[in-house]
């Protein structure tokens, strides 16, 4: 039997222990599965109620049982669920008796949505909205994952591609029907307007992004200085929590401490980092180096400094040694601390003063990076591009689409092989065709039970 016949079942809530469990059965057995279990079938999305019992007529629980015959379903397969109680051996029992029903398994990440996306329920780009909206953490995250879901891009996607097979169909009946080659102007002005009209909206769209793809990811954000200036301190006081160590020694810091927050519904993650110094002790001379190298992968640095000593260019400039003096592109703010200790204030124009400790000047240093993730990310509201795998192929397409303008010239067949190759690529983009490399890519990044 092909894996793509077997019923697949999985945990689909969260980790055990729960008040609540839910898992998830798919495919031809379904049905079966549910009868086997817990008697007579249920009448379709309706909850019943049932005694779930063993091949040994053992009970398992008391559950609660829904039946969705195929194929109006979330997988378009038969589906069932049963709701149990989240205990660890209630799961086990019950995942156990579902196995030994024949041709059951249980689902690998992603396999409820990889059979969806293969029974035409969505298309790929709602695939990874779906992902992302389940690994969404802040609500910026949620709203741009909600809009991929629900299919912005890919309805986008579909009508471009329609509009480009009708301009080659033009392109290409012009070419059967003329006997020297030369298609006539009939022909070729509206599917040149066509294709040039094409291009612009896809051109359009790439430009609007901004760092839209970003914001899957989170702005990073390191807390990087000489030792003891009170980076640490600063880190606690923005996660409000005490995530690392601080103390009066020099060097107290050697690995590198992450912690997430959400700015306004921006993903941020601050690192605090080892004080950058020369010193002989190899533990040390490690965190000063890890301490390096995601200083320079950082999308900002604050530069922490101790109250009106001035910023140390050369301890800065170290800062990005490792890649040979050659300063990043990220932005670096100096940050002046201990202001509480008297000297320098507000610091001179650009620059923060704050008291990691007492927490002066800390919510304007944070209303600052909020205002600076949200340059970052630039509109992303309207964002429809969210993965370099989207970007890509969209701006493959737009490529073809300018080369078949360029190409109409020197011969129609070469302007209808650069549509081709347009049409190909949004077809990839919605996973119609030539997508088994990376179906699998995609799926395996999903939840068991998705
Ligand atoms: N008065 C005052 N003391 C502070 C302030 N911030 C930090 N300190 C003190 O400065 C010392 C060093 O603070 P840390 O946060 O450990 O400094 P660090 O930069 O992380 O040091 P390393 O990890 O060794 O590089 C501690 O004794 C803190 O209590 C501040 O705003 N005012
Ligand atoms: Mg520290």
């Amino acid at each position: 039997m092909h894996p793509r016949d077997q019923t697949i079942f999985a945990l689909s809530s969260g980790r055990p222990p729960s008040a609540i469990a839910m898992i998830r059965v798919s495919g031809p057995q379904a049905g079966l599965v549910l009868t086997a279990l817990g008697g007579k079938l249920p009448v379709p999305r309706q909850a019943s109620r049932r005694l779930l019992r063993d091949s040994e007529s053992q009970p398992i629980d008391d559950a609660v049982v829904l039946w969705f015959p195929g194929p109006g379903t979330a997988t378009g397969e038969d589906v069932a669920e049963f709701h149990i109680h989240g205990g660890r051996a209630v799961l086990s029992a019950l995942l156990a008796a579902i196995s030994l029903i024949p041709n059951t398994r249980a689902a690998e990440p992603g396999e409820f949505t990889r059979r969806a996306f293969e029974n035409g329920k969505l298309d790929l780009t709602e695939a990874e909205g779906l992902d992302d909206l389940i690994h969404a953490d802040t609500d910026r995250q949620r709203r741009q994952a909600l809009r991929q879901l629900q299919g912005l891009l890919g309805d986008r996607a579909r009508d471009w591609r329609e509009r480009i097979i009708e301009a080659s169909a033009l392109i290409e009946a012009g070419i059967d029907f003329s006997d020297e080659g030369d298609v006539p102007a009939e022909l070729m002005a509206p599917a040149m307007k066509a294709i040039k009209a094409l291009h612009d909206e896809i051109a359009k769209v790439l430009a609007a992004q901004g760092q839209a793809e970003r914001l899957r990811e989170g702005l990073v954000v390191a807390i990087a200085g000489e030792p003891n200036v009170g980076k640490s301190t600063l880190i606690n006081q923005l996660a409000r929590r005490e995530v690392a160590i601080v103390s009066p020694h020099a060097g107290t810091t050697r690995d590198v401490i992450e912690v997430q927050l959400d700015l306004d519904g921006y993903p941020v993650t601050v690192i605090d980092t080892a004080g950058i110094r020369e010193t002989d002790d190899p533990v040390e001379q490690e965190g000063v180096r890890r301490a390096r190298a995601r200083a320079e992968d950082a999308d900002l640095v604050l530069w922490l400094v101790e109250g009106e000593r001035a910023a140390d260019p050369d301890a800065m400039r170290s800062l990005w040694k490792s890649s040979d003096g050659h300063r990043p592109s990220s932005s670096v703010w100096i940050v002046r601390n201990k202001i509480d200790l008297g000297g320098a204030a507000a610091g001179l124009s650009g620059e923060f003063g704050i008291s990691a400790s007492r927490g002066d000047g800390i919510p304007e240093l944070v209303d600052t990076l909020v205002r600076f993730a949200a340059d970052f990310f630039g509109t992303t509201e309207g964002a429809l591009v969210t993965r370099a795998r989207q970007r890509d192929l969209l701006t493959r397409a737009s490529d073809s689409l300018r080369r078949s303008l360029e190409l109409v010239e020197e011969g129609e067949e070469l302007a209808a092989e650069e549509l081709r190759s347009a049409a190909y690529a949004l077809g990839r983009l919605l996973g119609r065709v030539d997508v088994e490399d990376v179906l699998g890519a995609i799926f395996q990044k999903f939840c068991i039970g998705k």
